[in-house]
């Protein structure tokens, strides 16, 4: 049984969906310059997210003013339609709505002294759109996007001014959207930086004599920038909540050897735990430590760092689920495709059109994991389908492969509120089509709502409820006790 009040909601990205690139002097960001070309088969998509970026194309891309190549400087335009778009939310009957801000609307290039009052007064008419839509909000900071001038000038997260920057766009957050916004998360997926080092922290390999170590020192950097937002808010809004998110990889060991279950031991700490406990407990695990010396990662520390980690922890915690992973020893066991990484084949599981394992059972077992290790609410900030949907003749969408996932997932939710989880909420992963974040096809959808654009941004942008849609509206005007086919 779901309690009364949970979140039932939608997430979306500000990257993925805004568009409107240069509009209201806002500054060009590291995602405006992933390049993706429509005519790429399977593997180039595929092999251009693991590329992820190089010094080529991130030059190229600066000067670079056509949109085409270029998805998320179109999105979905949201940031012209969100009107007619959170009139459909509502419809679907959400209690709240996540989304990110985009640092350079703020501040348009970082360290400018003042922000950008247009870009401040959009999130004021967006939030106030969704409170008078009868939606809680929920703010990530940061996904992602951050403004290119860090990167161009100061070398991005690496540089500890960065931290500093951070904190003057999130203070700026706090003092003028705090009275809009109802959970906080400063980041998505700190551990993304360490799986997708460009997204999570503004990395471009062909630059780093030693790339792992810079991503443990751009690690440390978000984890300090990450405390000092929580500091912010707790002193500016007294009652805010502010999360720590990851992307979750629940991993099973691949065979009952002792090898295979020390190995999942270590996938689970170094994927997930590690992020979580300095977020949560306010200190560096043991277990890396060990780590970091046999692997020569040598991160710079500044006294105070410690105690800044120790006194500002998370009121609560978030994370995405896609999908489960599997530990295994052998370097020969069966892959498959994943979020952020990819990993080892579970022959139990079946896969969704890109390959990634769908386990719902797996999202009780890292609710029931999570919440033991900390005892702390929980937020389910992202889950969902990502499927190539076909319109029939008269323009309708039977996804009823959605609603069979959707429906899996919620039922072990169910299950993991019943084992005595405090899950607080769960916002469904692009509630509306939006370009993807991996590998930036626009034909790889999650919505319940259907965007007419292909992918070159061309189309009408038409806005159709899939059948996904009439389903999730039911789930969440029963509180999740109804479950069944339409
Ligand atoms: C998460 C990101 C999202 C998102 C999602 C699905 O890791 O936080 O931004 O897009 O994954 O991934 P994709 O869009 O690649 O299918």
């Amino acid at each position: 049984m779901f309690p009364k009040d949970f979140l039932w909601g939608g997430a979306i990205a500000a990257s993925q969906a805004d568009g409107a690139w240069q509009e209201d002097g806002k500054g060009m960001d590291t995602q405006d310059l992933r390049y993706f070309d429509a005519s790429w088969n399977k593997t180039q998509r595929e092999e251009n997210r693991n590329i992820n970026m190089t010094s080529k194309r991130f030059q190229d891309a600066l000067s670079a003013d056509d949109t085409t190549h270029y998805p998320f400087r179109w999105g979905i335009d949201f940031y012209h339609t969100y009107k007619e778009d959170l009139k459909l939310m509502e419809e679907l009957g959400l209690k709240i709505f996540r989304t990110s801000i985009s640092w350079s609307r703020i501040y348009p290039n970082g360290d400018d002294k003042m922000p950008n009052e247009a870009g401040i007064q959009h999130y004021i008419d967006l939030f106030t759109e969704c409170k008078k839509r009868g939606m809680k909000v929920f703010a990530t900071i940061l996904h992602y996007n951050i403004p290119v001038h860090l990167v161009t000038e100061y070398g991005g997260w690496k540089n500890r001014k960065t931290i500093d920057f951070y904190v003057r766009y999130a203070t700026t957050l706090f003092e003028r959207l705090g009275d809009l916004v109802d959970y906080w998360l400063p980041f998505n997926e700190i551990n993304c930086a360490k799986f997708n080092p460009y997204n999570g922290c503004c990395l471009i390999k062909d630059q780093e004599k030693d790339y792992e170590n810079a991503i443990y020192q751009c690690t440390h950097h978000q984890f300090l920038a990450n405390a000092l937002a929580i500091e912010a808010a707790h002193r500016i809004i007294p009652d805010s909540k502010v999360g720590g998110m990851i992307a979750r990889f629940t991993s099973y060991p691949a065979t009952c050897r002792p090898e295979d279950v020390m190995q999942t031991i270590l996938d689970e700490n170094y994927k997930n735990y590690f992020y979580t406990d300095v977020m949560a407990r306010g200190k560096y695990p043991a277990y890396f430590r060990r780590m970091f010396e046999e692997n020569g990662i040598h991160i710079r520390k500044e006294e105070g760092d410690d105690e800044i980690l120790k006194n500002n922890t998370v009121d609560f915690l978030a994370f995405s689920y896609y999908m489960s992973m599997v530990s295994s020893t052998d370097p020969n066991h069966e892959k498959a495709g994943g979020n952020l990484v990819s990993g080892n084949r579970n022959p139990y599981l079946k896969m969704s059109d890109w390959g990634w394992q769908i386990d719902p059972i797996g999202l009780r077992i890292s609710l029931n994991e999570m919440y033991d290790r900390y005892q702390l609410p929980i937020f389910i900030a992202e889950n969902g389908l990502g499927a190539h949907d076909r319109l029939d003749e008269s323009g309708k969408i039977h996804d009823d492969y959605r609603i069979s996932y959707l429906r899996e997932h919620i039922r072990q939710m169910d299950e993991a509120i019943k084992d005595g989880v405090e899950l607080i909420g769960y916002t469904m992963w692009g509630i509306i089509d939006i370009v993807s974040c991996g590998t930036i096809e626009m034909e790889k959808r999650y919505g319940v709502i259907y965007v007419d654009l292909d992918e070159e941004g061309k189309g009408s942008g038409k806005r159709s409820k899939k059948d996904s849609f009439y389903w999730y509206q039911k789930c969440i005007n029963s509180n999740g006790a109804d479950l069944n086919e339409l």
